[in-house]
């Protein structure tokens, strides 16, 4: 039973990937259940089996602490973790191949408070893994694209757990934006390459960084995920059956 873990920035695209990759589960006949964290989500692309905002929702937390939608954000988050026992329990009851789960919109609400650490061992950390997306805009540009890696490495470092990278939203960029990022992250130095053909970059940099996060694991290809046109589901599933072995694997055709 996987619990796969949707992380990113915010607008990331994250609860559109939930969504995406429940009706690809659908289509195929397996069985999952989708869990949402955030209590500040709208409109979610997807019917969540287990919803935090059906005990508290952000605007609810802003009236009865007086706090403004920041405020609400954090106090939020840790309260997800007073309720997660019910969700276990709740989780337990359903049968299921994989749990989706998707976690507040910032990212550091879910990957820098304590409660996520708690949140993720109650659920099970033995089955957990992590799909962090890359903002597709920002990874466009060296320095942009070298900032998202550190901070999936930071990510990675602080929940020690199976991870995959996934370059969000591939749909929205052109072939040759997509080879320039698929190329950064599978050719050993070519990012560091590109960082130094700009001036001001020169000396801010050292190799020594992308030695350590190549050290740290998290130097691996991307993959380019979209939510709209399907590219990547079926290999965040093919990652996940390798790493956990679980359920039915996908036939050959
Ligand atoms: N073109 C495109 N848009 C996407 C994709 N995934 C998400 N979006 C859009 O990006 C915006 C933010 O997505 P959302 O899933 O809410 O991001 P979250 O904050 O990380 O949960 C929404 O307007 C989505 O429709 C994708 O794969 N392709
Ligand atoms: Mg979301």
């Amino acid at each position: 039973m996987v619990k796969l873990y949707a992380v990113g920035t915010a607008g990331s695209g994250k609860s559109t990937f939930i969504g995406a990759f429940a009706a690809w589960m659908e289509e195929q006949g397996f069985r999952y259940s989708i869990i949402n964290l955030d209590p500040g989500a709208d409109d979610l692309p997807y019917e969540a089996d287990i919803d935090i905002r059906r005990w508290f929702t952000l605007p609810e937390i802003m009236k009865e602490y007086g706090l403004g939608p920041n405020g609400a954000q954090v106090v939020g988050a840790d309260m997800v973790a007073l309720k997660i026992d019910e969700m276990k329990e709740e989780l337990e009851r359903t049968s299921y191949d994989y749990a989706l789960i998707d976690t507040p919109g910032q990212l550091e609400l879910f990957a820098f408070r304590e409660s996520s650490e708690q949140i993720i061992r109650r659920l099970g950390n033995e089955d957990a893994m992590l799909a962090f997306l890359f903002d597709p805009l920002l990874s466009r540009e060296a320095s942009g694209f070298a900032s998202l890696l550190m901070l999936s490495a930071t990510v990675h470092f602080r929940f020690h757990l199976p991870f995959v990278s996934l370059l969000g939203k591939s749909d929205i960029l052109s072939t040759e934006e997509k080879d320039r990022i698929m190329k950064w992250s599978t050719v050993e130095g070519s990012l560091y390459d590109t960082l130094m053909e700009q001036e001001d970059m020169k000396g801010h940099f050292s190799f020594e960084i992308f030695k350590a996060m190549e050290n740290l694991g998290t130097y691996k290809k991307l993959i380019p995920l979209s939510s709209m046109t399907g590219e990547g589901i079926t290999d965040v599933y093919s990652i996940a059956q390798g790493i956990f072995g679980a359920g039915e694997d996908l036939s050959a055709d």
